[in-house]
Order: structure tokens, then C-alpha cells, then sequence
């Protein structure tokens, strides 16, 4: 795995008492809420889609960045079932993004191995983006490096609901005792059944709950929060989220 130097973007100041980022103990999943891209448009006196738009140039850089750093699964929560209720200018142009940024971007996926996946409501999506995203999980299905896990019209009881009625309708058609209903057994049939659960949680702009992902996934994760707007964030931010982790991880690794 290539191993980049640390950005030297001088933003979030390392501790000079203490080393850098451990490459080898990074964590392997980063799931992260990018909020505030609305309010970073409206402080510039921008319409709120400029703000989508910026924040996913950020994406962009992330991806490149944990892509790098040999981080196995990010996680990004791109548009939640709530969101629907958005008015329809914005939902509309929300749904664009997706093929807007595999326009650009699907080639250097490619080429840097990433794997595209989504977790959420697949089908309830429009049908053009619906097309350009499979595209990308196609295209990228043999791919091994970073998995790329957009969270598309995601909603976690709705995930945990529909986990419970395919378990109960296994017990229903007599294939289920209900004895063997346990962690693992609900584990499996959530979106994530393939995927490690998360270890580190990012939620930019200030708001510091979960909004509904990933309620079971994140029940272990450590959680990092900051004040800065999604389209703000960048990749020393990102590292300064991986090096509070890591002394998290150090502090009580010991006991
Ligand atoms: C979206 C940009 C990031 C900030 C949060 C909301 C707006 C990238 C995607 C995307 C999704 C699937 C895919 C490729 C790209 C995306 C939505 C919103 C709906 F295969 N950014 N981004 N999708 N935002």
C-alpha cells in the first residue's frame, strides 16, 4: 500500500510534543456526515445547491485522501430519507450530483482501485441516478482498494425495520427458530452485512448527534466532532480527526 507523506496544510495544529499519524493503526472504516453545506452557502450569500456542489469537491479530495492513507471503508452520508422533504429545486439538483461527480471522477476510481458501493434505499431513487451509479458499482465491483460506501437515501430504523420483517418472515416459513434471533443474526441482514462496522465517526458543522445513521453500526465507534462546514473541510482536517483517534485509541489501549 503506498504510504503519502502527511499534508502539510498548516490549519488543525499537530501537537509538537507528540509524533505524527501512525500509518499502521489507522482506523479501517470512517464513516462521516457532511452538514452544513446549506449554511456554508448561505454566510457567502450563495444559493444552497452552490453549497452542494462545493461540498462535493470535497468528497473528491477525501476520497483521494483515504484512498492514500490505505484506509479500507469511508462511508459518507450523501442523502438521507428525510432529505426528500427538501423542497423539490433542491432534491432534484441533489439527485444530479451523483452522476455529476462520476462524470469527472469515475476514471481516477478506477484507476486508483477504489470500489464504489451504496448503502440505503437503492430502488425509491431516480432512475438517472439509479443508472449512473450502478455504472460506477459495475465498473468497480473487482476493484480492491478503498470502499467507496455512499449512504443514498439511507435511513437507519427504515434499515432496521426491514431487517426485522425479512428475520420475521424467516421464522413465519418455519427456517428461523426464534432462539437463534441474535446480534449477528439482525448484523446480517442490515445494508452493512458485508462491511466492518465503523470505528470512527466524522459529523462536520457543529451538530453533534446521529440523525438517524447507522444507529446500530456506530454502537462501538468513536465519535469526532468540529464547528467547520462541510465544503471547509479538507485533508488536514481529516488527519487531525485520524490523529485524535489514534490518541483515543493510546490512551486506553493500555487497560
Ligand atoms: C452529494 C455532496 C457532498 C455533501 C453532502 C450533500 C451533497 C457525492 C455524491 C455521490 C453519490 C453517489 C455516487 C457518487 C457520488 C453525492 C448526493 C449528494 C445525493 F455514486 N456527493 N454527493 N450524492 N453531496
Amino acid at each position: 500500500m503506498p504510504i503519502k507523506f502527511p499534508f502539510t496544510k498548516s490549519k488543525p495544529k499537530p501537537d509538537p510534543q507528540s509524533p505524527g499519524l501512525d500509518y499502521k493503526q489507522l482506523p479501517q472504516h470512517v464513516a462521516i456526515i457532511m452538514d452544513g453545506n446549506g449554511r456554508w452557502a448561505k454566510n457567502k450569500g450563495l444559493p444552497r445547491i452552490a453549497g452542494h456542489k462545493e461540498g462535493m469537491n470535497v468528497v473528491k479530495k477525501i476520497v483521494r485522501h483515504a484512498s492514500n492513507l490505505g484506509i479500507e471503508v469511508l462511508t459518507l452520508y450523501a442523502f438521507s430519507t428525510e432529505n426528500w422533504k427538501r423542497p423539490k429545486t433542491e432534491v432534484e439538483f441533489l439527485m444530479k450530483l451523483p452522476m455529476e461527480f462520476l462524470n469527472t471522477y469515475l476514471p481516477e476510481l478506477i484507476e486508483k482501485n477504489v470500489r464504489v458501493e451504496t448503502i440505503g434505499d437503492f430502488e425509491r431513487l431516480p432512475e438517472h441516478t439509479k443508472t449512473a451509479v450502478q455504472e460506477a458499482k459495475d465498473r468497480t465491483k473487482d476493484n480492491t482498494g478503498l470502499i467507496l460506501n455512499f449512504a443514498l437515501n439511507y435511513g437507519s430504523r427504515y434499515e432496521m425495520v426491514e431487517a426485522v420483517k425479512i428475520v420475521a418472515e424467516e421464522v413465519k416459513q418455519g427456517n428461523l427458530d426464534v432462539d437463534k434471533i441474535d446480534e449477528g443474526c439482525i448484523s446480517r441482514h442490515l445494508y452493512t452485512a458485508d462491511l466492518k462496522e465503523p470505528d470512527l465517526l466524522i459529523r462536520t458543522s457543529g451538530e453533534q448527534r446521529l440523525s438517524n445513521f447507522l444507529l446500530w453500526q456506530l454502537a462501538y465507534s468513536e465519535f469526532w466532532f468540529t464547528d467547520v462546514y462541510w465544503p471547509d473541510f479538507d485533508e488536514a482536517y481529516f488527519e487531525k480527526a485520524l490523529y485524535d483517534y489514534q490518541n483515543r485509541k493510546r490512551r486506553y489501549g493500555g487497560v
